[in-house]
């Protein structure tokens, strides 16, 4: 972005033909260079709450998260796939059919680690000790989310299917089903996870799981017309429409006003909680990791005197113990 800038500068400036046809430039090139940009930009909003979906996950089944190398080299794995599926954004700019195809084909790519993910996080589940508390609540909203927002994407790498949709809010439900959907709702469950650490406060639960509730109706009631109204044909970025796309967009902004009320809920019993909260233990949730281990909020440095690790990280009780490891301050 910081190069596109300079390039729009040189291009005023001193008339240096880069984008602009009249000084012998390319207007596509600047779209180029955004979606170089922009789409790795997407997968950086969303990896941390995949992160957080695999404490989540794993805290509240009370197990190991399943194929924890899996997990990890995935995430690896989508951020360096990200910087090679720009050109998905322009298959009907001009862009030869070839790269069209290369695009297509290194996005499809992005299906494997997105999956090994999902199932992962599903395995981990199997048989496992679950607790539906609130951050537990949005980790399995989150799968459910993730699974169509990644989806509607395999669906848009496709070639053929992207000519149809393209601009239209077919795009706009993808979207939001990945950024609003999952990421969003990873980083509100990683919110409740860590509040009680964080501040030293519980929240209200009863409040909190409603909340989750409404947030998640809200956003499905949204977003999903969208993709009915894309898939009809209706484009982005227009305020009017023909009369056959009433209902759904009626149902679309009742769906927004549900989901902002899920999100003013929070708010109120957050704050609430820093005042009136009750104290928060050491560790709320029975969870594993060295932030349990020290007091709620944590002493300046985090820890009075240096924890002896004595397990393996995410050691519940299906896991063995690992050798001792002293964790300096
Ligand atoms: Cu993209």
């Amino acid at each position: 972005m910081a190069i596109a800038i300079l390039l729009v500068g040189a291009e005023r400036l001193f008339h240096i033909g880069v984008f602009d046809p009249k000084y012998g430039g390319d207007p596509l090139l600047f779209q180029h260079l955004f979606w170089f940009y922009s789409h790795p930009a997407v997968y950086i909003m969303i990896l941390p709450s995949m992160g957080v979906m695999s404490e989540l996950v794993t805290a509240f089944s009370r197990k190991r998260v399943f194929g924890y190398h899996f997990i990890a080299f995935s995430s690896l794995f989508i951020a360096v796939i990200g910087f090679l599926v720009w050109g998905h954004h322009m298959y009907i700019s001009g862009q030869s059919v070839v790269a069209g195809a290369i695009f297509s084909f290194l996005t499809m790519l992005v299906a494997i680690p997105s999956a090994v993910k999902v199932f992962n996080w599903t395995a981990t589940l199997y048989k496992g000790s679950i607790s539906l508390q609130t951050p537990m609540l949005y980790a399995l909203g989150f799968i459910g989310v993730f699974l169509i927002g990644g989806l509607t994407g395999v669906m848009l790498g496709t070639l053929g299917i992207d000519i149809h949709v393209h601009d239209t809010y077919f795009i706009v439900a993808h979207f939001h089903y990945v950024m609003v959907g999952s990421a969003i709702m990873g980083y509100l469950g990683g919110l409740h996870f860590w509040w009680p650490k964080i501040t030293g406060r519980m929240y209200n639960e009863f409040w909190s799981k409603i909340s989750a509730l409404v947030i998640f109706i809200g956003f499905n009631t949204t977003f999903f017309p969208q993709f009915i109204l894309g898939y009809l044909g209706m484009p982005r970025r227009y305020h009017m429409y023909p009369a056959e796309f009433q209902t759904w967009n009626v149902l679309s902004s009742a769906g927004a006003t549900i989901l902002g009320f899920g999100y003013l809920m929070p708010v109120v019993y957050l704050l609430w909680s820093l005042k009136f909260g009750a104290k928060a233990p050491a560790n709320p949730w029975g969870a594993k990791g060295l932030e349990w281990e020290t007091s709620s909020p944590p002493p300046v440095l985090n820890f009075h005197t240096p924890p002896i690790v004595t397990e393996e990280a995410y050691a519940y009780e299906t896991s063995t113990p690992a050798k001792e490891v002293t964790v300096g301050v």
